[in-house]
């Protein structure tokens, strides 16, 4: 929506508190229209027939929608003049508002041409936030004409009992998801609702809607957004991993949108007209957050949170948080904020407040809030601290693999996409007790055990980060240190979830990775996991398509096969553990978390 500049140039000596179109009015006309400053409605009426009267002839002489925005007390806050068809409201967004509540103000405004209420104003309303919405006709003889009114409806989604309100009102007839609720068309006079009655009831229900499932919940709630410009099922998968993700980072998700488009908007990903609309969603719903699935341009952020308050993230920035939450290690602490860093970097524009919206992350999670500099020179500064500090850290490390690894033990590493169940893994191998869990990047800091395999053979088997599609270079990068241990791994061993549905899509996400990463150089063994969720023709059907081992994390006994083929793999000719001799001492993982 644009801010109309205050107009005051109509006369030399005219300065106007009036919003809008302006030019050519008589310094009459714009002295009428101050006047509606003046006056007053009583506060439980929407509009008197003089208020009325008085908008629908000034307006039909100047032949242009006027305008009134009202508070609560009955009192004109602004005038606006619009044209003959439509009329811009003042840009009021930045005002901060509780959730639970409306502005506190009503828009009366003039239509000339007898149309209702049009999908502008209806934006308006919801975008705004007002208290409600009412058109005036103007009749031809300049006297006002129907009065048609909308409010917006508290959410009514998911089929859920409406609570019964001690009301005139009864919004519960309402359809599911309508987002507007209208007024009968009435004659100024004729309207004989309590207008004080009926917002305050409304906002009962908003506030109680917000409630229902727990006061106490401080958890963010937001709304996912996929957009494609390919076919809406590979976007539904995509969207569907990212609300595992958001539920990964304690993010109440409320709904979920995609929308197809021939090519992504270069300004706000999605279009102007389903911005909006994401925006009255969200506001409906009581929505603090809107997750995109895809990464959003420097610029796109901005656009968007031109046009809303509401904290926008997208997918990389979601990942990115929750590897903060879970991050343990000194280590594993400044990679995370490092990769932070890098990704705010460039959505820099210099203004302290967009560096704060951009760092809040979920639940204001973003580097601590001491640590947040208000500019990008300090940021660049930071960086290079940390960076400096990763390299400290790595000397140290050599130095005490150097000096306490001299066991030429080979080294097993588990990879594979997140929640597939490498840490359970881990654990089933070594009887330990590594934390697994159902959400995604539940491990972050790798973990390494000994392990003994038959024949007496001792190994180190570690346990890694997990990976995901689109896994942001940032942190690909920033992660490094971590990854590089990898590089000393004699076997890998590919854990794939078996119940997913989109074990391909996953297979693939972590080669590209493991390319990335130059470690497809190393021997690998695709393991299959899970397999006790499958069928026995399941399990075929995929030994058909797959070169895999099938095991369950979860069921010891069904390990064996694959520790066979491990030990197999390790004595095989060209034994891969001379390429361990390559490395000389630093063949073998970190003391640090060495059991
Ligand atoms: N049914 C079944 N569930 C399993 C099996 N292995 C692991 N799980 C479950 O899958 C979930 C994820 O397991 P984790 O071991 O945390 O997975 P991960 O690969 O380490 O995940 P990240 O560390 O998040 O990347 C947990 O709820 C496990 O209990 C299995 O063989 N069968
Ligand atoms: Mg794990």
């Amino acid at each position: 929506m644009l801010v109309w500049p205050k107009a005051g140039a109509v006369e030399e000596t005219t300065i106007s508190n009036i919003d809008g179109n302006l030019q050519g009015l008589k310094p009459n006309q714009i002295h009428r229209l101050e006047k509606l400053f003046k006056r007053r409605i009583p506060p439980r009426q929407i509009v008197t027939q003089e208020f009325a009267r008085q908008l629908s002839e000034a307006s039909h002489e100047i032949h242009r929608q006027i305008g009134v925005l009202v508070n609560r007390n009955g009192y004109v806050e602004h005038v606006i003049v619009g044209n003959a068809r439509s009329i811009v409201l003042p840009d009021l967004k930045r005002v901060r508002m509780g959730a639970d509540r409306f502005r506190g103000l009503r828009c009366l405004h003039t239509h000339l041409a007898g149309e209702g209420l049009t999908q502008d104003d209806l934006t308006d309303l919801a975008l705004l936030r007002l208290d409600l919405m009412a058109a005036i006709d103007v009749r031809s003889d300049g006297m006002p004409g129907l009065v048609r009114a909308a409010h917006l409806l508290p959410a009514n989604g998911h089929g859920s009992a409406m609570i019964p309100l001690e009301s005139d009102y009864d919004f519960s007839a309402r359809e599911p998801g309508a987002m507007w609720g209208f007024l009968d068309p009435q004659g100024p006079s004729q309207l004989d609702i309590d207008f004080i009655d009926l917002i305050e009831s409304l906002e009962e229900e908003l506030a109680r809607a917000r409630h229902v499932r727990n006061p106490r919940d401080q958890r963010d709630r937001a709304i996912l957004v996929g957009v494609t410009t390919g076919s809406a099922g590979s976007a539904q998968e995509s969207v569907d991993e990212l609300r595992e993700l958001a539920r990964s980072a304690g993010v109440v998700v409320l709904d979920s949108i995609i929308q197809r488009r021939q090519k992504f908007d270069p300004r706000s990903l999605v279009g102007r007209g389903k911005l909006d609309e994401l925006i009255i969603r969200s506001l409906q719903l009581g929505a603090d957050v809107i997750i995109f699935d895809q990464n959003l341009t420097p610029a796109q952020v901005r656009t968007i949170n031109e046009a809303t308050d509401l904290k926008i993230i997208d997918r990389t920035q979601l990942i990115l948080d929750i590897f903060a939450q879970r991050a343990q290690s000194r280590e594993g602490k400044i990679q995370v904020e490092l990769a932070q860093l890098k990704y705010m970097l460039p959505r820099l524009t210099g203004s302290g407040i967009e560096m704060s919206r951009l760092m809040g992350g979920i639940g204001g999670r973003g580097p601590g809030e001491t640590k947040l500099e208000v500019d990008r020179r300090r940021v660049r500064d930071r960086i290079h601290l940390l960076e400096k500090q990763i390299d400290q850290i790595r000397t140290s490390r050599r130095v005490q693999r150097t000096r306490r690894m001299r066991r030429d033990l080979p080294v097993i590493s588990i990879v594979g996409y997140t929640n597939a169940g490498k840490s359970t893994l881990l654990n089933a191998l070594t009887a330990s007790t590594a934390t697994a869990e159902d959400r995604m990047f539940a491990t972050l800091d790798p973990t390494s055990r000994r392990l003994r395999l038959p024949r007496d053979r001792e190994v180190i088997i570690n346990d890694t980060v997990g990976f995901i599609r689109d896994l942001p270079p940032d942190l690909i990068t920033a992660f490094r240190a971590t990854l590089e241990e990898m590089e000393r791994s004699n076997v890998l061993i590919h854990l794939v979830d078996a119940s997913s549905a989109q074990i391909e899509e996953h297979i693939s996400s972590v080669h590209k990775i493991l390319d990335e990463l130059r470690l497809s150089g190393i021997p690998r063994l695709l393991v299959f996991n899970k397999s006790d969720l499958l069928s026995h023709e399941g399990i075929e059907n995929m030994k058909q398509g797959f070169d895999a081992i099938f095991i369950s994390a979860l069921n010891r006994q069904s390990l064996l096969p694959m520790i066979e083929r491990v030990t197999e793999t390790l004595e095989a000719p060209g034994d891969p553990q001379t390429l361990s001799f390559e490395h000389g001492e630093q063949s073998i993982i970190p003391a640090r978390a060495t059991s």
